[in-house]
């Protein structure tokens, strides 16, 4: 007796609640880029590629997509919003894919760090779906903002950018100017007092800690002094830093040792 009970009960519920039921569609390629953004000083732009599908046996209202960044695998409303996207009605079936334009992101909208990225389906929730809670689509690989440890524009000394020590004297590396293209690029110069008894000819090596990584290159101008005690300039340079590796506030952290070499001239 109780079973035909049950099945009566399941068959009016599913021709009296038809309903739709927006779902990220499976078959569509859903990626996102790019996939590393600095927002320390300038807006940068994120596009989105996602797919949709109404599964249901009614048709949709309009609805919206929406796409966040979160930093753990579980994308919620409450994560970091990185844009939306108003959809116009969905047929039962129906299904599609888009490439989303480029959502610009303001400096600072996301602290530094790494992120899984996803999408909602009806984030607005202005479809009354037969099954509300499948409409979280998670796509795979990461979002990186970059760290933002560069100098803050009133001069060195401020500790922000990596630090530089030679003889115990330190001075800061600021964002090369002549690179404003190329991010992570830095540049800085101390002035050294060195006393030879011969002319010489100075060169510089630069030898970073792997975790900085990029390309490093120093001299010094003028390059051929002595003898006595004179002046140079020390200048180092560094291409392509990954600051990533040293969140902000990390001080006191060697990032590079500096080697001074002298040949003689004669
Ligand atoms: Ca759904």
């Amino acid at each position: 007796m109780r079973q035909p009970e049950e099945t009566r009960t399941a068959g009016a519920r599913a021709s009296s609640d038809c309903r739709a039921d927006l779902v990220p569609y499976l078959s569509a390629v859903w990626t996102f880029s790019p996939r590393t953004i600095d927002l320390c000083a300038f807006s940068e732009g994120i596009s989105f590629t996602y797919g949709v599908k109404n599964q249901g046996c009614a048709p949709s209202d309009s609805y919206s997509v929406c796409f966040y960044a979160s930093t753990d695998a579980t994308i919620t409303r409450s994560d970091y919003l990185l844009g939306s996207i108003s959809k116009d009605v969905f047929a039962p079936d129906e299904s599609g894919t888009w490439i989303t334009g480029s959502f610009p992101l303001d400096p600072g909208q996301l602290p530094p760090g790494s992120y899984y990225v996803g999408f909602i389906v009806d984030c607005q929730n202005q479809v009354q779906e037969s099954v509300e809670t499948n409409n979280v689509g998670v796509m795979s690989g990461r979002l990186t903002v970059v760290s933002c440890d560069e100098d803050d524009g009133h001069g060195g000394g401020d500790g922000s950018g990596p630090l530089i020590c030679i003889g115990g004297e330190c001075f800061p590396l600021d964002p090369d100017p002549s690179a404003p293209g190329a991010s992570h690029t830095y540049i800085g110069s101390v002035e050294l007092e060195i006393e030879l008894n011969f002319r010489a000819r100075l060169s510089a090596e630069v030898t970073p800690i792997p975790e900085i990584g990029g390309t490093w290159t120093a001299w010094l101008d003028p390059a051929e002094i002595g003898p006595g005690t004179a002046t140079t300039t020390l200048w180092v340079r560094a291409e392509n830093l990954d600051l990533s590796a040293f969140p902000g506030g990390t001080t006191g952290v060697q990032v590079a040792t500096v080697t001074i070499f002298y040949v003689p001239i004669f």
